[in-house]
């Protein structure tokens, strides 16, 4: 079976949810970085992959896959084991909304092409740009903070192990510390995220573990994987 390729850029949440999603499974993927700041998703030989214009893209099974969400809904079909979901309707409700939480109502707002609109079509400066990435993305983590004190089920964002909320709340994480939004009281995340740190999985994934990453995360303040 040819090995998957994902089309990644080390600090975007979504390509990074996905590489979450390959290695919870297990799953080995070709890394082909597409440098956003620098425009390659637009250029003519991605638009060809993706007309979207969007990382990630997963060529897997013979099938290129775009939408993190999807992705990972289709790794989860495909690859049962281990489970990306739990087995109760519930429970799986519960996480998909955490999951949507994050992918819905906090990344359209911080992701690049609404961070290049706000400069260069309405003429924020960097502070201003900084100010609306921080009101949306810190509101939005507290509510996810909120739901996890409420109703945080074990040591992981559902239960005792890992899944796809956590898949979602890493990425989130990472760029939230990367922009220096001020992230306190958010207790319970910061807890769950120092415990997935630990995972050899969650670490293969990390930013900073990219072929494309530059320097060093020390560099950012960011925890040392
Ligand atoms: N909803 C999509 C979001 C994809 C997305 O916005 N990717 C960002 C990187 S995190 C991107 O490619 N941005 C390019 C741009 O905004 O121009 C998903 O979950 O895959």
């Amino acid at each position: 079976m040819t090995q998957p390729r994902l089309f990644s850029y080390w600090r975007s949440s979504a390509a990074y949810r996905v590489r979450l999603g390959l290695a919870f499974k297990g799953l080995t993927a070709d890394i082909v970085p597409v440098d956003l700041p620098a425009g390659a998703h637009r250029e003519a030989g991605f638009q060809a992959i993706n007309p979207d214009g969007l990382v990630p893209l997963l060529q897997i099974d013979g099938q290129s896959l775009t939408q993190s969400l999807a992705i990972l809904e289709y790794l989860e079909e495909t690859r049962p084991e281990p489970a990306l979901l739990p087995a109760d309707p519930v429970g799986r409700a519960r996480v998909r909304a955490m999951a949507q939480w994050i992918a819905c109502e906090i990344h359209p707002l911080n992701n690049l092409r609404t961070l290049q609109y706000l400069s260069r079509n309405l003429q924020l400066d960097a502070d201003q740009r900084s100010a609306w990435y921080a009101h949306w993305v810190r509101e939005g983590l507290l509510k996810f903070e909120q739901h996890l004190q409420e109703s945080q089920t074990g040591d992981y964002c559902h239960g005792d192990t890992p899944g796809l909320a956590d898949c979602l709340l890493m990425p989130q994480l990472f760029n939230a510390r990367i922009m220096k939004v001020d992230l306190t009281g958010l207790t319970t995340m910061a807890r769950l995220e120092s415990r997935l740190l630990r995972l050899d999985w969650v670490r293969s994934a990390y930013p900073y573990s990219q072929v494309d990453a530059p320097g060093e995360a020390g560099d950012l303040g960011l925890p040392a994987v």
